[in-house]
């Protein structure tokens, strides 16, 4: 049986320290592909929960890695099956046949098992513990290793050149789907075997919808174009967002970038060790809102726009997530801390102090979105801090956001996506 990597190892070492576990053993389940409804015999593509490939640093459909802290690790894996060998072709046994789970439980009967990863069948547990266990493990593997940094830097270098490439089909008459195929297949060229998310293409109005689903609308002279895709290699991806515009940048919509791009940077100098995230957050927020107070689009003070919850209208998300092994990465709250109600930053769901090897996004934004702009309560509430009359002639351009993935350290943070260029 092949032995882990000395990576897998110091991540196993590492886990084990942080989760405490009394007399409990843990299983961590891979989990099983989910069929396409009514698909036949295909699947979606098959990824292993991250608890597991975090602890495995390798894929592997049913696979259960077991930790007794009286006994160590241990890797169970399905036995390959002829069926298998005839469809899918031979696959190499890395860890030990998973008909032996039963008798290594058996060994610890009356043991309580916490199951984290994807669940096992006929596993019962304490619900309430397995959370509180999680919470440990997924704070443990915030901090990235080297070999995690490099991965992601792997995934930026594929990014980078796909995003080389789309600026010669940043013109009037190409589609998002083409702006998107373009980028990507550079993505794959350089070392992409997924993309890290569905690719965002947004042109124009589409600009100011976060999930867009790039289609067959073509830029004209003067559109925004906003794209957020990152290629991702070996599970490990980032996460990055670039607004550009057909044609020159000038009005309104330069004016917008620079406010946007202004408060991006300052934000990504900003996160050292022991700051708050939410604080990164709220500053962003403030500087976002001052600058659309110059623009003429707010009226009043920044501080007391955003204490209305004002700057909501036009920055309606989170300044950003924790990126790495997958897209959304081990976020949450600093373990034991409660859910806060600071209303200023409630559209951040990360709340912790951060620390050297996090590897978060900022992706602060400044959107036209017509379904907040026209709603009628918004209006009311927020009548005197908005020029609506100059606002409501703005609906079609779309927005603004701009997105790198940032490394703190000891020392100054590190922008691993700063390759891909931002200034206008
Ligand atoms: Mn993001």
């Amino acid at each position: 049986m092949p032995t882990p990597s000395n990576e897998v190892i110091s991540r196993r070492e590492r886990i084990a320290r942080a989760i405490d576990l009394k007399d409990e053993i843990l299983l961590v389940g891979a989990g099983e592909p989910v069929g396409i409804p009514g698909g036949m015999d295909q699947t979606y593509p098959f990824l292993s929960h991250a608890e597991y490939f975090y602890l495995a640093d390798r894929e592997c459909i049913g696979g259960v890695i077991a930790y007794d802290p009286k006994d160590g690790w241990r890797d169970f894996e399905p036995e390959v099956t002829e069926k298998e060998r005839v469809w899918e072709g031979p696959r190499e046994l890395k860890g030990e046949p998973l008909s032996g789970l039963a008798g290594w439980l058996a060994a610890r009967r009356g043991r309580q098992v916490v199951n984290l990863g994807s669940p096992i069948a006929g596993v019962r547990q304490d619900a309430v513990r397995a959370e509180a266990v999680r919470e440990q493990f997924t704070h443990a593997r915030r901090p990235k290793s080297a070999a995690e940094i490099e991965r992601i830097r792997d995934a930026v270098r594929a990014s980078e050149a796909g995003y080389r490439t789309l600026q010669q089909f940043l013109k009037p008459g190409v589609t998002e789907r083409r702006m998107k195929i373009e980028m990507e297949a550079e993505f794959f060229r350089n070392g992409a075997d997924r993309t890290c998310y569905g690719s965002i293409v947004g042109v124009g109005t589409n600009a100011a919808v976060f999930h867009f689903t790039p289609g067959e609308k073509a830029a004209r002279d003067g559109d925004l174009v906003l794209v957020d895709a990152g290629a991702e290699r070996g599970r490990y991806g980032c996460d990055i967002t670039r607004t550009y515009c057909i044609g020159k940048w000038e009005g309104v919509k330069r004016d917008l970038y620079l406010a946007v791009l202004n408060a991006q940077k300052k934000a990504c100098a900003a996160c050292r060790p022991g700051v708050e995230y939410r604080d990164v957050h709220l500053n962003c927020a403030l500087e976002m809102t001052r600058s659309l107070v110059d623009m003429g689009l707010m009226k009043g003070s920044a501080d007391s726009l955003v204490e209305q919850g004002a700057h909501l209208l036009f920055f309606p998300h989170g300044i950003g997530h924790f990126v790495g092994l997958g897209v959304r990465d081990a976020s949450g709250r600093l373990p034991g801390r409660p859910v806060h109600t600071d209303k200023r930053v409630s559209t951040l769901r990360c709340d912790l102090p951060l620390q050297p090897g996090y590897v978060l996004t900022i992706e602060p934004g400044l959107y036209m979105i017509p379904a907040i702009i026209n709603d009628p309560a918004r209006r009311e509430k927020h009548r005197d801090a908005v020029a609506w009359e100059k606002v409501e002639k703005l609906l079609d351009i779309g927005g603004v956001r701009i997105e790198d993935n940032i490394l703190v350290t000891d020392g100054d943070p590190v922008n691993l996506t700063a390759s891909v260029g931002k200034e206008i």
